[in-house]
């Protein structure tokens, strides 16, 4: 899977490298490229957003600039998602859906927002990861990332896919490992006979 990601801190995204993302990087199951929108901006201070027409606080990302970094992925069949408070909330339904997409294109937005006009023209799904508020999309892009990879074949084994579709709370089972004695406290007589 491909996915390209529209920020204006791509440096946020260093933390995929770690861990099971960054194995599956490295091979090639997924590709991300991070795609600065700063880079688009033809203003000689950079600049990327300006005051909300009606006042208000805050400022709101161009439609020019974020439209330019849009247009800069070459793409027939992508499906962009805008990652924003208004969205749908994300579950795992909608995870399984979207790993099976081959490329997505992530949309983070900051401050008060992108201006509506581009979003209309460019955006195909908007999702929020809850009712909680954070500074921008960038997290939100990440936990899309992480969630969605975990059904890219090869990223993970099969076994704790399976697992964790009757997981939904009701089979869901405290974990022990060794040593067998912690802190004078030992682990379940039941599981200890058993052999995985
Ligand atoms: C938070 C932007 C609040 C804008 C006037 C009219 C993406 C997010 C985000 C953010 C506001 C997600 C407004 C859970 C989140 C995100 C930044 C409010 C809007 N002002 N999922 N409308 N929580 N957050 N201003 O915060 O971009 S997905």
């Amino acid at each position: 899977m491909k996915i390209d990601v529209l920020t204006l801190f791509p440096e946020m995204f260093s933390s995929l490298k770690e861990s099971i993302i960054g194995k599956a990087i490295e091979n090639n199951l997924i590709e991300i490229n991070l795609i600065n929108i700063r880079d688009f901006s033809k203003d000689k201070h950079k600049k990327v957003d300006d005051t909300p027409y009606g006042g208000g606080a805050g400022m709101v990302m161009k439609p020019d600039v974020v439209y330019e970094a849009f247009k800069s992925i070459k793409s027939t069949s992508a499906k962009t998602i805008y990652l924003s408070p208004q969205g749908k909330i994300l579950n795992q339904n909608k995870i399984k859906e979207l790993s099976k997409e081959t490329h997505l294109i992530l949309l983070c937005g900051h401050y008060e927002g992108i201006d509506q006009r581009v979003l209309d023209e460019i955006v195909d799904e908007e999702i929020s990861i809850g009712d909680y508020v954070l500074t921008g999309g960038e997290l939100p892009a990440m936990v899309l990332i992480d969630s969605v990879s975990r059904y890219i074949e090869g990223v993970i084994n099969k076994e704790s896919i399976k697992e964790e579709s009757f997981s939904d709370g009701l089979l869901e089972y405290p974990q022990y490992t060794r040593p067998e004695m912690f802190l004078n406290k030992t682990v379940p007589e039941v599981l200890k006979s058993r052999k995985s």
